[in-house]
This record gives structure tokens, C-alpha cells and sequence, in this order.
């Protein structure tokens, strides 16, 4: 094959520390040798020239049988294969699943049989409603989607973190996502519910409504994935050798606690870094930091279902922890990113209906639909049966079927039986059942009339909304009300406002008052008539709350200092010492990113420039210009905002003794209070870093948003 001649005319020059070739028309070359392999076609053949395509004369046309072009442009042209209906901006990184001890009296399930074991495992977190180039603060549930390689086969634990949904019958999923997504006529909004269509099918719903308290809580915008829960949502079973059947519902507890960001602080990381939680999962990974959670099962017998309040096959209620303790068995660690993104983490195909024995469905009906959905979804994405060969697919213990044949078909039977019954030998036979080791479904006595109805006790849409908004401290639940005052205010009919508050007067008066107020509603709208009388005094349950549930480590955070030439490197020195000690990542704001000389001369790496690295990157700050620069970064708006928004966000501050002009052009000097913490000198720090563990100082919260 002749891609022309790339030798003519080339003559060798530097680019900085780069040598390149360079060709006629001045372009750049770069050439194999030293090292680098030479590159080729994907047949094989290598390539001369691979900045020229075949022309005619130096201005002439371009040549039909130029191969390599044809070959990179049509290669080009299909690199996007069609993303996710849903769940479509995800992030993937791999790990293990370790089990604490043998659950031989719970499941068969192979990976939990011996204490210790690994199981090799790829988790991918997303966001619902965006498409794949949409930011990551969305206001949105997260998917908590893990894949475990087991010995018996893949297990595919696909769950959210919120452990109930916004229906209970998969046939409406269609109806919800389309409400959800950007309205067809227009096409926005993008990755938001904050829209008439999304307001107008919930408050049409009422069976959306113990899901929508989590969704306009805190829970969904969630600090980074290393700080959420994961829940499997439906009751699955574990099954023992004996085929004896325990109900579970899976939970997966972060090791370094929960926290999610607030509201406003969320709308601007959207826009200063939309790729804030995939950064900070990359960036854990990458420094050793690796994110952790542990699995958590809690367990009940058909005794307790058919005693409890609430049908546990229905996925818009959960079972309080205070009624069923959680049972810790084991840990989840990412500790490997990927290779490559698209070849891991987009190809990446879960399916509900991936369980191995030991573990079995119920009849969930929203879990019933999946069965169905996952798999079909995988064939429109990955355009063929074979994406099982997929490497981040394919199971990592042996496989042998009678699978075969379809688009881009990578292991088909090699004995000469391609089919069972057969009567070939041994070796020319291929597989056969295995009645022992094999799955059996949970042989569960299931009858009734075919009909199309929803069980009774479904019924119940108030009494566990009402539970998670009353088990919420204040501070929560002030954020829930104002997401959805902030939510419905983005709706254009007054009657979808309307409804949906006559649905929150089921779920708490004061609620539905506050958020009437926030959107100016005069009269409070009779309530909406309840399907089941609500449970007025569930008693409420602590788990719900992420601030009863922090961490009170500062561990795995980030704090951005604000600093200048001349910084104090006493101060700057204790901060690293004491970040490093507290396993506080640190970054400096400096005006450039050449960094900065502190007051001892010693040159200081800036991380960002003050432009780029505002505060809500961060989860506390310190401001330390020196003397001299504070006046102009007083004068800089980027730096004012890091101050203001640090301070609106309920964030600490601490200050260096010459951080004054900054709080006096944010008019913060006459509003310093107990979250703000002027750090002398060096000896000052440890107990400011202390202090932080609290994450956020909340009193001030209310008095920044009022004020
Ligand atoms: Fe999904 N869901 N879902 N879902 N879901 C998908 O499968 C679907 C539901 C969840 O990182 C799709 O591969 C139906 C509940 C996660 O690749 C699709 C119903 C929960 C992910 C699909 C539900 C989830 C998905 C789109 C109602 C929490 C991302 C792309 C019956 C327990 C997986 C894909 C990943 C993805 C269907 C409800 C979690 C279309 C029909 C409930 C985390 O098959």
C-alpha cells in the first residue's frame, strides 16, 4: 500500500524539548524509533505518513485508494455507540469485594462462603437523568451499580443511593423517566427535575412521594460517591445448601461517613467543575486513598414480612435499621481505575437478572421488570448478544454453552457438538447440566387470579414519607423544604404547585406550609385524599439522617488555602504537617499556578489559580495572602467569592493575622463568628483542623441565607 512519501522535503526542528520532522508544508512529524512503535493500520500494514492523506499534485484531489484515511475516518465515524436511556454520566473503577466470615447458615452463594476471600469487582456510580456530557451535581439519585466476578458466575448488584424508588410497578418506568428527562417539545430541561412535566406526573402520583423526600433532601448531592450509601432497594432472598430461604435487603456503608454539599454550593461546582465527583474518585484512587464501603444485610423471615406495616415487595418503602439491625459481612474497596474509559466503564453491561445460587429474586414487580430491561438494553447498546466477551463483561471463572454465531462472535464452541442432547464423546461433546452445582429458583408457591392490580398494602404513599422528613435534624430539613420551593418555583403551572402541596399536607403540615410560603401560595390547598389512612407515629428513625450520621474525621477532604507571595510558611507548614496527619488532601489557591514565595523564600506549587479554584471545590479553607498582596486580591472578585461563598456555605474558615482587607471587602470582619478561626501562627492550626471534623459549621447557615 503507497500513503505517499514522507521523506520529501522534511527537515528536523526542536518545539521546546520536543525534536519533530518538518514536512513540506510545515506540518509536524513525529517518527518512530527510540522507543516508539511504529504505528500501523488495523490490518496491520505500518504507516508512513499520517498527516497527509493521498492527494493528486501537491493541490490536487484526494485519491479514492487512500486506504489509511478511509480506514481512521470510518473508524471515527462510529466510535459513539448509543448511551444509557438512563444512568447515562457514570463513573467506573474497579475493586474487591472481601468476606468477613463464612454465611454458610444464610446462602450457597459461593463468594461468601470463606472468610477472607476476595472477589474480584467493577462498580459504576451515575447520575439518572442527564445525558452523558451533563455535570455531576444534578440534583439527581445516584446508580450504585456493582458487578462481582464471582467463582459461580457474575452477581450484579445494581442499586441507587437511596434505598426506595419513585414507583412500585415497572410498567410506569417509561412514564417516569420521560417526565423526568427534558420535555420533548423543547429539549431542556438538561439533568434536572425542575420542570413541569417531572412536578406534574409526581404530584399525579402519590406513590412517588416517600422518594421525592430523599430526592429534595441532601441525599441527592451527595459530597462524592465515597461518601454515599448504596442500597439494593428491593427484598432479594439468600438461599443455603439446603434451599432454605432468608429475605435480605443489601446496604453498603461508606467507611469515611456521609456528606453531600449544599444547594447553591452545588449549582457552582456544576459550572467550575462539572466533573467534580469522577475527579475526586479518580484523584482518591490514583494517591492510595482507596474508598471503601462495607456490606450490610438485613435479614427477616416471612414472619416478620407478614407482620410489618408495609408489603417489603414494595420498593417505595424501607425497613428502618432500628427494626431490622444491619449485619455487616463484608467490604467493598476500589482500588484500581480503569485502563480506559470507554472499554470499562461505557461498555460496562449490568443486568439485574446476573445472580448466582445462593441468591434469588422475589416478586417485586418493579424487580420483575428489570429482569427484562437490563438485557434488552445491553443488545440496543452494545449492538450484539456477544458483549458477554467483553473483558469487563465476561465472567472470570469458566464458561462453556452452546452460545454462538451474531455480530462480532469471540469464542464459539470449539468441539463438534453445538448442541445437547448429543451422543459425541468426552472430548467432541461439549457441556452438560450439572443438577447439583447448578441455579435453582427458590421454589416459592406463588397462584391467584391473572389480573392486572396492585396489592393492597401498596396503598400507603404518606407514613414512611412522613417518618424520613420527622427523623431529619433541622438543618435537613430546612434543605428539603427549600429544594422543593427551589424545584416547583422552576414549574409554570400554578395547579402543579398546587398539587403537589395538597400531597405534602400527608406528609408534614409544617412542611407543606413552608414550601406554600416559598412559593408565594397564599392558601394552603386541601390536603390530597390519602388511598390509606396514613401512620401518623412511626417512630423515627436516626439512620435517615446524614448529619447524625457524619463521620467527625476530616479524612478523605479537601482544603483549599488562599495564598500570595509572602504567606505565612510557619502557618503554611503546620497546615501541611496537620492536613497530612488528619488525611486532609491540600491544594493552594495562588494567583498564578507557578506558585507563589511564601516568607521564607522557599517557592510554593500553586494547585489552581484564583480563577479556577473557587471554594466550593473545597470542603474548608484558609485565607493566607500576605500583607502586601491582600489589598489587590481584596480588589479581585474571584477571591471575594471564595470568601463569601466558603461563608454562605457554612464551610470553617481559618485566617491568617493579615487576611484583614479580605474580610473587610466581603463584609465579614464585623460577621466573624465561632466557624471562622484566625489562625495566629503555626500552633494554631492542629486545633483548627480539630475543629473542622464537623464538616460544617450549620449555625451559621440560616443567618447567611436570612441575611
Ligand atoms: Fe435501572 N435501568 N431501571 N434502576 N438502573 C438501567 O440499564 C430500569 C431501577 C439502575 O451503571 C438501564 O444498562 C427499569 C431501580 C442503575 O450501567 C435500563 C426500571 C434501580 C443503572 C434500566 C429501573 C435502578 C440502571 C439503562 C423500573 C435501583 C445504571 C442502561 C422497573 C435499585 C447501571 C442500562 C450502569 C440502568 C431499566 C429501576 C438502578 C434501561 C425498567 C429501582 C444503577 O435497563
Amino acid at each position: 500500500m503507497d500513503t505517499g512519501d514522507a521523506r520529501e522535503n522534511m527537515t528536523e526542528v526542536s518545539y521546546g524539548d520536543e525534536r519533530v520532522r518538518r514536512g513540506n508544508g510545515g506540518e509536524t512529524h513525529q517518527v518512530a524509533g527510540d522507543g516508539r512503535p511504529a504505528l500501523t493500520t488495523q490490518q496491520g500494514a505500518v504507516v508512513a505518513d499520517d498527516q497527509n492523506s493521498l492527494r493528486i499534485g501537491e493541490r490536487g484531489p484526494t485519491a479514492l485508494e487512500d486506504a489509511h484515511l478511509r480506514e481512521k475516518i470510518f473508524h471515527f465515524d462510529h466510535e459513539r455507540i448509543p448511551e444509557r436511556v438512563v444512568h447515562a454520566r457514570g463513573y467506573g473503577a474497579r475493586g474487591f469485594f472481601e468476606n468477613y466470615e463464612p454465611l454458610t447458615d444464610l446462602t450457597a452463594a459461593d463468594l461468601f462462603q470463606r472468610a477472607g476471600e476476595r472477589t474480584r469487582a467493577f462498580v459504576r456510580f451515575s447520575t439518572v437523568a442527564g445525558s452523558k456530557g451533563s455535570g455531576d451535581l444534578a440534583r439527581d439519585v445516584r446508580g450504585f451499580a456493582v458487578k462481582l466476578y464471582t467463582k459461580a458466575g457474575n452477581w450484579d448488584l445494581i442499586g441507587n443511593n437511596i434505598p426506595v424508588f419513585f414507583i412500585q410497578d415497572a410498567i410506569k418506568f417509561p412514564d417516569l423517566i420521560h417526565a423526568a428527562k427534558p420535555e420533548p417539545d423543547r429539549g431542556f430541561p438538561q439533568a434536572q427535575t425542575a420542570h413541569d412535566n417531572f412536578w406534574d406526573f409526581a404530584s399525579l402520583m402519590p406513590e412517588t412521594t416517600h422518594m421525592l423526600m430523599w430526592a429534595m433532601s441532601d441525599r441527592a448531592i451527595p459530597r462524592s460517591f465515597r461518601f454515599m450509601e448504596g442500597f439494593g432497594v428491593h427484598t432479594f432472598r439468600l438461599v443455603d445448601a439446603d434451599g432454605k430461604s432468608t429475605y435480605v435487603k443489601f446496604h453498603w456503608k461508606p467507611k469515611l461517613g456521609l456528606q453531600s454539599v449544599v444547594w447553591n454550593e452545588a449549582l457552582k461546582i456544576n459550572g467550575a467543575d462539572p466533573d467534580f465527583h469522577r475527579r475526586d474518585l479518580w484523584d482518591a484512587i490514583t494517591q492510595g486513598d482507596f474508598p471503601e464501603w462495607e456490606l450490610g444485610l438485613q435479614l427477616f423471615d416471612d414472619e416478620f414480612a407478614d407482620a410489618f406495616a408495609f408489603d417489603v415487595l414494595d420498593a417505595t418503602k424501607i425497613i428502618p435499621e432500628e427494626d431490622v439491625p444491619i449485619r455487616t459481612v463484608g467490604r467493598l474497596v476500589l482500588d484500581e481505575v480503569v485502563d480506559n474509559f470507554f472499554a470499562e466503564t461505557e461498555q460496562v453491561a449490568f443486568c439485574t437478572q446476573n445472580i448466582v445460587p445462593g441468591i434469588d429474586f422475589t416478586n417485586d414487580p418493579l424487580l420483575q421488570g428489570r429482569n427484562f430491561s437490563y438485557l434488552d438494553t445491553q443488545l440496543k447498546r452494545l449492538g450484539s448478544p456477544n458483549f458477554t466477551y467483553l473483558p469487563v463483561n465476561a465472567p472470570k471463572c469458566p464458561i462453556a454453552h452452546f452460545q454462538q454465531d451474531g455480530h462480532m462472535a469471540m469464542s464459539n464452541p470449539t468441539t463438534r457438538a453445538n448442541y445437547e442432547p448429543n451422543s459425541w464423546g468426552a472430548e467432541d461433546g461439549g457441556p452438560r447440566e450439572d443438577p447439583d452445582r447448578g441455579f435453582h429458583s427458590f421454589p416459592s408457591e406463588d397462584g391467584g387470579t391473572k389480573r392486572r392490580v396492585r396489592a393492597e398494602l401498596f396503598a400507603d404513599h404518606y407514613s414512611q414519607a412522613r417518618q424520613f422528613y420527622r427523623s431529619q435534624t433541622e438543618v435537613e430539613q430546612r434543605h428539603i423544604r427549600d429544594a422543593f420551593v427551589f424545584e416547583l418555583s422552576k414549574c409554570e403551572r400554578v395547579a402543579i404547585r398546587e398539587r403537589m402541596i395538597a400531597g405534602l399536607r400527608n406528609v408534614d403540615e409544617q412542611l407543606a406550609r413552608g414550601v406554600a410560603d416559598g412559593v408565594g401560595l397564599q392558601d394552603l390547598p386541601q390536603a390530597s385524599p390519602a388511598a390509606r389512612e396514613p401512620i401518623d407515629d412511626l417512630a423515627p428513625s436516626p439512620a435517615l439522617s446524614i448529619l447524625r450520621n457524619g463521620p467527625d474525621s476530616l479524612a478523605g477532604r479537601k482544603l483549599g488555602v488562599l495564598v500570595s507571595d509572602g504567606s505565612d510558611a510557619e502557618v503554611l507548614d503546620a497546615i501541611m504537617a496537620a492536613a497530612a496527619e488528619e488525611g486532609v488532601t491540600v491544594e493552594l489557591v495562588a494567583p498564578t499556578v507557578g506558585g507563589v514565595r511564601a516568607s521564607d523564600g522557599s517557592l510554593r506549587e500553586g494547585d489552581q489559580q484564583v480563577d479556577g479554584g473557587p471554594s466550593v471545590l473545597y470542603d474548608l479553607v484558609v485565607l493566607l495572602p500576605s500583607a502586601e498582596a491582600a489589598p489587590s486580591l481584596a480588589d479581585k472578585a474571584a477571591a471575594r467569592d471564595f470568601v463569601t461563598d466558603a461563608y454562605a456555605h457554612a464551610k470553617f474558615i481559618g485566617y491568617g493575622a493579615d487576611a484583614a482587607p479580605l474580610l473587610q471587602a466581603t463584609g465579614l470582619s464585623a460577621r466573624l463568628d465561632d466557624g471562622m478561626i484566625e489562625l495566629a501562627d503555626g500552633a494554631a492550626v492542629a486545633p483548627f483542623l480539630s475543629r473542622c471534623r464537623e464538616l460544617r459549621f450549620w449555625e451559621r447557615e440560616h443567618v447567611a441565607t436570612a441575611g
